[in-house]
């Protein structure tokens, strides 16, 4: 144990509570340039915009600190029940603004900074994003930790610290190209590292069985090495209730800095060897969107972080002598995906092997700690992890996966007696093509429920991806759609918009987001309607500014807004986008249509492609080459535009969203689990043109056909196009427009003459477009029509777009989480 004084305390204020800095704008500035004088170390006329940025960062946290070891405190002393999230990923977004947001210290801190000669806005915009995820599976997380702190709900977020995040993008000739994201390089002062809580981590080495003193056969993991995890606490401040919650990263130091033997004999290199190899374990983030690499540091990566978080929780939040038998009624686990699903047999060990459990104990235990979120119906994306690795690296919990699919068989067995393919079917070994363990059936198998991510995408996992499991088990299945949080990305990214809501309807809406209903009437109200217009203006002028300065790009005035923002993947079709763009492009040239008939129209792309992903980067080349020709043509020029600013992170997203008018949301249906930034852009008044895929379903539900732009092919139209044997060259030839778009390409018109740039690009969508790009071009392109007769008609098109605000409540985060608590962790707030 590390924590608590080794004597009873006499002093008074030892044990008095903690009471956080008072605060008024003069008691602001006091605590503002104490941490610029005492912790920067530097005269305010001597300071730089880095040390002004970190001394208020301090100023807010030392404000928050009271609360939150109040926090701890109180959860402690309840014994409530805590959500333990495990996820890889934590894509945070810049903390300073939101830590801001939920203490009401803005205007305090803006009026401080004021007095000192200080601009907030350009200390907030000196921060680096914590950017720890990928894509909508680490901002998921992100959002539900913030909505659980705000609804006073005990939670832990476990996580690594990378301390190389997601990729900083940059284009070469319009190449990606990826630099490192040195996100810790100028200080980081939302952390709290605490070496001396590390945990020691073990990997390889062989198991022995041995005979304990009661005469019982035991096993034992005799490892080969080792490496430490110091975990990093960062506050999770809910939105004005004084509650901060703990999100815990762990970064992987070496046991021994370096071989004093080797040291002194001169090898230099040798000698820090070990460390090196070990600090690797948290170095940085594998970028890879949805589709898993089996690579071993990924492994050690899974590994590590949820040895860490198990161990963390049963010695540091437990008291003394818990009796682990009881485990269930103080933590679930939620298992953000399959990447920490080998805090299983984790578990498993340590209640077996270090406990003295036997099996069926530890097992009836471990199977209630555990809840499964699947994020994907990719099979690319179900992690698979070969024997051989998991053997070599952890040979233990290979022995205890074995012995439970050896369990979990015999009751397939037993409940399907004879149907001997349905046991291989669902094994959680799987043998061909080569023998590996399926992460997502031993979730399945471990965990109290599985949830998908949209209605859609949960009923899919039922029927085509786990469709024996859930014959097997069908209790353990459910739905909890996704959500995101309302604070960061409505009250905070959009402050205009904010205030007419509230200015309406009253605040109350930020933490109970249904109650936007109470704009519905709003919408036919010509008054509100222009005040609406004008915050949409404010925000497309602010993105306008950010551009410039950001990208050199020049955003037109007056244009539709057109946003294609999310990770490059086939099957979210940025290549459908395209052609609609270069479609346009011909057709006027062609003088099928006047360019003075076009509505004026920016289209706005972000994406970033795994390093690997070669289709993916082909893609953004071409993106990039067509619209340097498009920008550049003065037949154009005024009518469409194209901008790809590059590197799209969170913080961009809080300006860009908010600017929207049309929210691109074309994934070919059944691919998409659920997608969140399709709910982003509708609660900030934007319109979707989207498929019936993943969460655009429940959208369209809700704020109706009439205000939703639907086109393509709906899910089972998908599969029996599949089934009956999709051809895509037939759309090609049948198509003359679909043809002189892709001709275009092919001509090397957007690649200086070279027809083979994007010979694999346009190949690809002629002769095997898995995700039938061609087949929905013609529906695109008719409901793109509509959405510009839509888009002239300005009465129309707000009331629609006051409406998808007013109606998308349900998407918030805070919903999601009462979903999880009621349906899956069964757990209450802690007031
Ligand atoms: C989602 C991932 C993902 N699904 C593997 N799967 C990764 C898979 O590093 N990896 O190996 C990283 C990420 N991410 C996304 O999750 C879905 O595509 C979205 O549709 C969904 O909205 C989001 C949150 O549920």
């Amino acid at each position: 144990r590390v924590y608590g004084p080794s004597s009873t305390p006499s002093h008074p204020l030892a044990t008095a509570p903690v009471s956080p800095p008072p605060f008024s704008v003069d008691g602001f500035v006091k605590e503002f340039l104490h941490e610029l004088n005492t912790n920067q170390g530097v005269a305010l006329s001597r300071s730089s915009i880095n040390d002004q940025y970190l001394a208020l960062a301090s100023t807010v946290k030392n404000y928050l600190m009271a609360r939150w070891l109040e926090t701890g405190r109180k959860t402690r002393e309840s014994q409530a029940k805590t959500v333990g999230y495990l996820s890889a990923e934590y894509l945070l977004g810049r903390q300073l603004g939101n830590a801001l947001l939920a203490t009401d210290l803005g205007d305090i801190a803006q009026r401080g900074l004021e007095l000192c000669g200080l601009d907030l806005a350009t200390l907030r915009a000196q921060e680096v994003e914590p950017g720890l995820g990928n894509g909508g599976l680490g901002r998921l997380a992100a959002c539900f930790i913030d909505s659980l702190a705000t609804m006073n709900v005990p939670c832990i977020g476990y996580g690594i610290r990378y301390e190389y995040g997601i990729f900083r993008q940059t284009f070469v000739d319009g190449r990606q190209v990826e630099q490192p994201d040195t996100w810790l390089a100028l200080g980081s002062p939302w952390e709290f590292p605490h070496p001396e809580a590390s945990v020691t981590v073990h990997f390889g080495g062989h198991t022995e069985k041995y005979t304990d003193a009661a005469g019982t056969e035991r096993t034992r993991w005799v490892p080969e090495w080792n490496v430490l995890g110091v975990p990093y606490n960062y506050m999770v401040p809910g939105y004005l209730n004084g509650r901060v919650n703990t999100l815990r990263l762990w970064s992987a130091q070496a046991t021994q800095a370096f071989d004093l033997q080797i040291f002194n004999s001169g090898d230099y290199a040798d000698a820090v060897r070990a460390q090196t190899f070990a600090e690797n374990i948290s170095k940085v983030l594998y970028p890879e969107d949805s589709t898993p690499q089996g690579k071993e540091l990924r492994l050690q990566q899974q590994y590590f972080f949820v040895a860490c978080s198990l161990r963390d929780f049963i010695d540091n939040e437990l008291e003394e002598g818990f009796d682990l038998h009881r485990l269930p009624e103080r933590i679930h686990f939620q298992l953000n995906d399959t990447h920490p699903v080998i805090a299983v047999p984790e578990l498993m060990r340590i209640l077996v092997d270090d406990h003295g459990f036997d099996w069926d104990e530890a097992w009836e235990v471990t199977q209630q700690c555990f809840a499964y979120t699947c994020h994907t119906l990719l099979p690319e994306a179900l992690e698979i992890w070969s024997t051989e690795l998991l053997g070599r690296l952890l040979p233990r919990h290979l022995e205890i996966i074995y012995q439970i699919n050896d369990e979990f068989l015999a009751r397939v067995r037993e409940a399907f007696p004879g149907d001997e393919l349905r046991a291989r079917r669902m094994s959680i070994i799987a043998e061909y093509p080569s023998r590996g363990v399926r992460m997502a059936y031993l979730a399945t198998v471990a965990g109290t429920k599985v949830n998908g991510v949209a209605e859609l995408h949960s009923q899919l996992l039922r029927d085509k991806v786990l469709p024996d499991f859930s014959e097997l088990y069908p209790d353990k299945f459910t739905n909890v759609t996704n959500g995101v949080t309302p604070r960061r990305f409505v009250r905070m990214a959009n402050p205009k918009l904010s205030e007419l809501i509230t200015d309406a309807i009253g605040s109350g809406w930020v933490t109970d987001l249904e109650r936007l209903r109470e704009l519905e009437p709003y919408a036919d109200d010509p008054e509100f309607r222009e005040q609406f217009r004008a915050a949409k203006a404010w925000n497309k002028s602010r993105l306008t500014d950010l551009l410039a300065q950001r990208d050199g790009i020049e955003l037109p005035d007056g244009h539709l807004l057109d946003v294609m923002v999310k990770r490059l993947h086939e099957y979210k079709r940025q290549s459908l986008k395209l052609l609609h763009i270069v479609s346009l492009y011909e057709q006027v040239h062609s003088g099928a249509i006047a360019a003075a008939d076009l509505t004026p129209r920016t289209v706005v792309f972000g994406a970033k492609a795994a390093p690997g992903y070669k289709m993916a980067k082909d893609t953004i080349h071409l993106i990039n080459k067509v619209a340097a020709i498009v920008n550049a043509d003065p037949v154009l020029e005024g009518r469409l535009k194209v901008a790809f600013p590059a590197n799209y992170n969170v913080t961009l997203a809080e300006k860009l969203i908010p600017a929207a008018d049309l929210s691109e949301q074309i994934s070919l249906a059944g691919m998409e689990a659920s997608g969140t930034g399709n709910m982003k852009f509708a609660l900030n008044g934007a319109l979707t043109i989207g498929t019936d895929d993943g969460a655009n379903v429940e959208i369209r539900e809700l704020v109706g056909d009439k205000h939703f732009f639907l086109f393509g092919m709906s899910e089972p139209e998908v599969a029996q196009l599949g089934a009956q044997g999709y051809h895509p060259g037939s759309y090609y030839e049948s198509n003359p427009r679909l043809k002189a778009a892709l001709d275009l390409i092919w001509s090397g018109h957007f690649s200086d003459g070279d027809r083979y740039l994007f010979d694999s690009v346009v190949t690809n969508l002629v002769h095997n477009d898995r995700f039938m790009v061609l087949a929905d071009f013609d529906s695109y392109l008719a409901t793109q029509a509509k959405v510009e007769e839509k888009y002239a008609d300005v009465d129309a098109w707000t009331r629609s777009a006051v409406l998808n605000v007013a109606r998308s409540g349900f998407f918030s985060s805070d919903r999601s989480m009462r979903d999880y608590l009621k349906r899956i962790w069964h757990t209450q707030p802690v007031i």
